[in-house]
């Protein structure tokens, strides 16, 4: 073995040697450029060739490229070997104890006086009727003169209203909307909506009002639709949304927009109808205003009342919602006090 061969033979063992104790990637990175870079003993082997001998060339030649590739080989297992190490500890590292306990999920849900509107909008759904929705600034004609209700009328006082110029008006309750539907429908029925909304009057707010608060009007307009119609329709929605053994009753009552016109009340859902708290010892709730469509209303709006007949009714959410679950003051619904919402997620 000539001097060379020594020294590549030596080369090999030496860069063997290193690799096998290098710790890291860096140091590895170094080794590769020590023996195999461009300034590095190989290379320079290499290079020196045209020097040598016609017989030592091949010789030589083979050798330095046998060496280098060993070198370059074991040089890349190494790399191998130590990555995997580096992924192990950092996989360490971050393990993920499973068994942990999760941390909670807030979730939204509806606003207690959203899930009551949605349960009475699905019965009456159910019922053929269809959603409507209408404006909040009213027109002074469609909350009071096209419901039989004129300038001077004495009934206009029943409901304080926020008038923002002579003839408009934040609307005082939802039955404008039975005058926009019926005059869109021109004169011919059937018209079967309710109409869920905001409303406002110049009440001072306590326990029991509000200056703004949610109605759902009713309206059904056909032929030979009757008050016995309106009290099957009340008696569904009484059972559905207060219990199958409700009962329900209607009293004589006053509204310019129907005639005859009605309050009803249902048995105490509490005490069945024995008396208590809830009942004020009556065995009765007043729950909502109806009555048979006024035929001004139908012929204002352009029905013709001597073929046409019609019932309405208006309701407020928040009164069913106080009742049905106990809660002592409608404030309660404005100021989004989550403690209070919380409480009837699933309502
Ligand atoms: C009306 O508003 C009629 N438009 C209802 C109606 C419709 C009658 C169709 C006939 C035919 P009333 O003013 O009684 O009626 O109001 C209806 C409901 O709104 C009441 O039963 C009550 O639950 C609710 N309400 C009235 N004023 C307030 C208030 N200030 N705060 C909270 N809820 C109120």
């Amino acid at each position: 073995m000539n001097v060379l061969q020594e020294k590549l033979m030596e080369l090999r063992r030496k860069a063997f040697e290193n690799v096998e104790s290098a710790e890291d990637l860096k140091n590895l990175q170094d080794l590769r450029v020590r023996f195999l870079g461009k300034k590095g003993p190989i290379t320079e082997i290499l290079k020196g060739m045209g020097k040598l001998s016609k017989e030592e060339r091949p010789v030589i030649g083979q050798l330095a490229n046998d060496v280098r590739n060993a070198i370059g080989n074991i040089i890349d297992t190494k790399k191998a070997e130590l990555e995997q190490k580096l992924l192990e500890k950092e996989l360490e590292n971050e393990k993920i104890d499973v068994t942990l306990p999760g941390r909670k999920i807030r979730t939204g849900s509806h606003h207690l006086l959203a899930s009551v509107i949605r349960e009475v909008e699905d019965l009456f759904i159910g019922l053929g009727f269809s959603v409507a929705e209408g404006p909040e600034v009213e027109e002074d004609y469609y909350n009071f003169e096209a419901l039989n209700l004129p300038k001077d009328h004495p009934a206009r006082d029943m409901q304080d209203s926020f008038y923002i110029t002579d003839e408009i008006l934040m609307r005082t309750h939802t039955s404008p909307m039975q005058a926009r539907t019926l005059e869109a429908h021109k004169g011919k029925g059937p018209v079967k909506i309710i109409c869920p909304g905001k409303v406002y009057r110049r009440d001072t707010d306590d326990a029991t009002h509000s200056h703004q608060f949610m109605q759902i009007e009713g309206l059904c307009v056909d032929k030979h639709i009757r008050l016995s119609d309106l009290k099957g329709v009340l008696t569904v929605f009484a059972k559905h949304i207060f219990g199958e053994d409700r009962e329900i009753r209607l009293r004589p009552s006053f509204f310019p927009f129907t005639e005859p016109s009605v309050e009803m009340d249902i048995s105490c859902f509490r005490c069945g109808g024995h008396g208590c708290a809830v009942c004020k010892g009556t065995g009765w709730i007043e729950i909502l205003g109806a009555g048979m469509v006024h035929p001004n209303v139908l012929r204002m709006s352009g029905f013709d009342p001597s073929v046409y007949t019609g019932f309405a009714f208006g309701m407020g959410p928040e009164r069913i919602a106080m009742l049905k679950y106990g809660i002592e003051d409608i404030r309660h619904f404005y100021t989004d006090d989550i403690r209070f919402l919380n409480q009837f997620r699933r309502a």
